[in-house]
């Protein structure tokens, strides 16, 4: 064969591997995900495995790039961007979405799931589905519930080993009116405000606790201005990784089921952080010099009667039915 013909063929091959690649590169979309806390924390690592799959998974198509440790905001500010459309991917914890979606309150009930196992049982089935159908009519894609964890008590003050203890407390909660209603039955001076600012307001003496998962206050260095840690457990607070229906629209249908799958998968990740987080975090905060109180189930019992006159309130908004069905729930 002469030169010149193999220079036509070589140049004919090159040509139409160039348009086949240019073909199959359509336009890739980045999509912004924006989460609190670090990487390697509950919702870290879960981000992490959403954008290491989804370019392989989408064909290229879509890309997710990372914004760790509020970078976007307060919980309740991504949510609003998410909302906007100015953020496309948010891992929330349940906390402040209720001002976005009310059906999602119930969740955060104090003593309302026995334990890991049940908690995620209910939000994995019919009842979580539910509630997270409940989004799309305000204006947010919820894709899947993830976790924060069981939730305990912290202050600078003194030990709290009875409800009594934590009397007269002013204890942060985040932006959510089951939380404050529990705590101000008990005695406490709930102060609503966003994660971001709560290592301030704890160093300036602003309010004197807060209460966190155990993951949140090891990963956020809260040890560094709160003495005390009671293990109250006294609710669990589910986290939410949730779209922006502007960018969740113009997804192709096998693309949004992609992203759903993606988000429940990294859900199950997260769990295992946070139960990793717990099983090392206690005995680390104890180095760091936190006084650790271990509650009996006689004294956790105490924390959930002293907040019981608030359950009339939760059953009038919830409807009694429902809570038993979440309690009750295997
Ligand atoms: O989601 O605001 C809170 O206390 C949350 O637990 C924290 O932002 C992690």
């Amino acid at each position: 064969m002469n030169q010149t013909f193999k220079a036509a063929i070589k140049g004919l091959v090159a040509t139409a591997g160039l348009g086949i690649a240019l073909g199959s590169a359509q336009a890739q979309t980045v999509l912004k995900f924006g989460f609190g806390l670090n990487l390697q924390a509950h919702y870290g690592v879960g981000a992490v495995y959403m954008r290491d799959n989804i370019e392989q998974r989408t064909g290229g198509r879509y890309k997710i790039e990372l914004f760790p440790n509020f970078a976007l905001g307060g919980e309740r500010e991504m949510t609003e961007g998410a909302q906007l459309g100015t953020i496309d991917l948010v891992t929330t914890s349940s906390g402040p979405v209720g001002n976005f979606v009310p059906d999602t309150l119930i969740t955060d009930i104090p003593f309302l799931f026995r334990d890991y196992a049940h908690a995620r049982s209910v939000l994995d089935g019919k009842i979580g589905q539910a509630i997270l159908d409940k989004c799309t009519a305000k204006g947010l894609i919820c894709l899947a519930w993830s976790e924060n964890g069981f939730r305990h008590l912290t202050n600078s003050k003194r030990e709290v080993a009875a409800p009594a203890d934590a009397k007269g407390l002013k204890i942060r909660t985040m932006e959510n009116p089951v939380h404050m209603t529990a705590f101000r039955t008990i005695g406490v001076l709930p102060t609503p405000m966003a994660f971001p600012e709560v290592f301030g307001a704890l160093q300036q003496g602003t309010v004197d606790g807060q209460e966190n998962p155990i993951g949140v206050i090891t990963s956020s260095k809260l040890f560094q201005v709160q003495k005390h840690l009671t293990l109250t457990g006294h609710l669990y607070s589910p986290a939410v990784t949730l779209m922006s229906p502007a960018a969740y629209n113009k997804m192709s249908e096998a693309d949004r089921k992609t992203i759903r799958d993606l988000a429940r998968e990294a859900a199950a990740i997260s769990r295992k952080r946070v139960e990793q987080q717990e099983a090392e975090g206690i005995e680390m905060l104890r180095k760091e010099g936190m006084q650790v109180k271990t509650l009996s189930t006689d004294e956790k019992v105490a924390f959930q009667k002293a907040m019981a006159p608030a359950y009339k309130e939760f059953a009038a908004k919830f409807g009694q039915a429902n809570i038993d069905a979440i309690r009750d729930a295997k």
